[in-house]
């Protein structure tokens, strides 16, 4: 008979730590495939090909191939109750041909909806748009159903895409990021400017940044990443015409 050594044997045999990360949407950029997601219906998972990624390879892509627009998505994320979060995501359409709208279902659900939208966005004709989204809610529980949906009404020779999906606190910044004001000046001849497009150009994609009404000629961009980018003013008047002006800004690492 063997005998224990009873004040040997320690006390804890096994220690494992379950750290679930607390306000992080996980692969919220589709880079491990469908990892931590939930999928069902009309999606797929596409690389870099004719559809452009707005963060890193991979994407999701709803209701390609003439599909029906019943493709979800959802995952399961932990948060802190009371706390006030911001989720944002790149939505987009691809056409290669047609100006349609796509709609994407967007609900955070905790004990009851916090998040209950239609984020739309119309394509252009010419490979993929995006747009980032932006919504803030305060969590009611500890785990919160994250949902994104096809909610369009159209599919014919046009897709839904959906890319970069990241949750934070709201109001916490990246303390490596800085916020970039842009002016420009208005042509003094040109009283009839209705409103000024700003958008982020990323390789051969145009990314939404904000709108201004035709009086204002600067925007605050915040919490930009060191390092360059190039972004596009359009100008739009009454008459519908349309002028474009780029600048490059590097934001220095701080
Ligand atoms: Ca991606």
């Amino acid at each position: 008979m063997v005998h224990l050594q009873r004040a040997a044997m320690p006390l804890i045999i096994a220690f494992a730590a379950s750290l679930s990360p607390s306000g992080q949407v996980l692969n919220g950029s589709f880079e491990e495939g469908w990892a931590h997601w939930a999928t069902n219906g009309g999606i797929t998972l596409r690389e870099e090909s004719f559809y452009t990624p707005s963060h890193g390879t991979n994407l999701a892509v709803f209701n390609a191939g003439q599909k029906t627009p019943s493709g979800r998505l959802t995952q399961k994320v932990s948060v802190r109750p009371g706390e006030t979060y911001l989720l944002q995501f790149d939505v987009g359409a691809f056409s290669m041909v047609n100006h349609d709208e796509q709609r994407l279902l967007v609900e955070v659900r905790g004990k009851a909806p916090l998040i209950r939208e239609v984020a739309s966005i119309y394509a252009h004709g010419k490979g993929t748009i995006y747009e980032t989204k932006r919504f803030n809610f305060v969590a009611d529980t500890n785990q919160l159903d994250l949902l994104f949906a096809d909610g369009s009404l159209m599919t014919l020779n046009v897709d839904l895409v959906l890319d970069n999906i990241r949750l934070s606190i709201a109001g916490e910044k990246d303390p490596s990021t800085s916020d970039v004001i842009f002016a420009w000046d208005a042509n003094p001849e040109k009283q009839d400017v209705l409103y000024y497009q700003v958008y982020e150009i990323v390789s051969d994609l145009r990314i939404k940044v904000g709108n201004v009404p035709g009086k204002t000629n600067h925007i605050k961009i915040p919490n930009v990443t060191p390092g360059k980018h190039v972004y596009a003013v359009t100008a739009v008047n009454l008459e519908g015409e349309s002028e474009d002006r780029q600048i490059e800004v590097n934001v220095k690492p701080k």
